[in-house]
């Protein structure tokens, strides 16, 4: 689709995947006509990419309600003091999000492999809007991959296989979740203390993972807006699928994964700063690729709030279990 900048007050620019919107005037509040096309663009295209639009927290947010309700992220640590609907990235609160890995002899900051951003809780978020504010002088991209693509190029045996399955997911931090199969990088591995002293991460993981406990998700969703079939996995949360021994679940995992980060289903960003990227994150997954911890990569995120409680927990909860949706502070 593309539409008249005079009738809807923007551009749409299709990428190979993915697309740009360009034009939009943000210092004005959104017509509700322009939403609404905004809204078709996004549901079209699954990502749409906003180069150098956002200036300000009060412009971020108000083109994250465009797509939806915000919610806030369920880990209140990593949400802004300021601004409880964005999440930090980077900056002085080193998060999960600031793991350092090596890869090959290159230390690297802020890299995650491929996932759906919560999916590690039973109402997987709608989207979220990802703004960068710094941007190092090199590398530091994120890729997006559109797991309906993927899902249409499987063989028809591989998708009768995986249609009523289902798999179970936990949150992992650290280089654990950069070891699974499909996580993309088979040469990353943690630092050893002589080559790294600095702190790997700052708040306790056993702690975080006792307030979100496993949970199980189907393989593939009918996305529930445009009906298409999305492979709906999150390779650096899934444990196995259920039903299958750790073997044959890690090579089913590695063979999904293999379609969803074909190159030809992957859109790279590299970024420039007040850049901002929209996933419909029921569609595509996405990654960090990091970058040298010598420079700054800082940037904030808006939670389009679930529409798909896709999940249920794995095991029966006791009875003063709070649910990491339900935590508000
Ligand atoms: O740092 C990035 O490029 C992506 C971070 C991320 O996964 C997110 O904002 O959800
Ligand atoms: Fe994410």
């Amino acid at each position: 689709m593309t539409n008249s900048m005079t009738s809807v007050g923007f551009t749409v620019k299709p990428m190979p995947v993915g697309a740009e919107v360009t034009g939009l005037d943000l210092e004005k509040p959104v017509p509700d006509a322009t939403r609404a096309a905004l809204y078709a663009a996004w549901l079209e295209h699954g990502i749409l990419l906003f180069r150098e639009a956002v200036k300000t927290n009060a412009q971020h947010l108000a083109l994250s309600r465009c797509f939806g309700e915000l919610e806030m992220h369920p880990m209140p640590e990593i949400r802004s003091k300021d601004e409880p609907y964005l999440i930090e990235l980077g900056g002085s609160r080193r998060t999960s999000a600031s793991a350092y890995v090596y890869d090959g002899d290159q230390l690297r900051e802020g890299r995650l492999p491929w996932h759906r951003d919560t999916a590690y809780t039973v109402e997987v978020c709608k989207g979220a809007l990802l703004r960068l504010v710094e941007v190092p002088p090199k590398d530091g991209e994120t890729l997006f991959a559109d797991s309906q693509k993927a899902y249409e190029q499987l063989p028809e045996a591989t998708k009768q296989r995986i249609e009523k399955l289902e798999y179970k997911a936990t949150l992992r931090m650290g280089p654990f979740q950069q070891s699974r199969p499909g996580s993309t990088w088979h040469s990353v591995r943690p630092p050893t203390s002589g080559e790294f002293s600095g702190p790997t991460q700052l708040w306790a993981g056993k702690e975080i993972i006792n307030r979100y406990p496993s949970v199980v998700h189907p393989v593939v969703i009918q996305h529930p807006e445009t009906g298409r079939k999305c492979i709906y996995i999150s390779p650096t949360y899934v444990d196995c699928f259920i039903g299958m021994d750790q073997v044959e679940s890690d090579a089913l995992l590695a063979e999904l994964a293999g379609y969803l980060a074909d190159p030809a289903n992957v859109y790279a960003h590299r970024w420039t700063p007040n850049d901002v990227m929209l996933w419909d994150n029921r569609r595509f997954l996405h990654a960090a690729m990091g970058f040298d911890p010598q420079y700054h990569r800082t940037g904030l995120r808006t939670t389009l709030a679930g529409s798909l409680r896709s999940g249920r927990y794995f095991a029966t909860q006791t009875e003063d279990f709070v649910p990491a949706t339900n935590i508000n502070d």
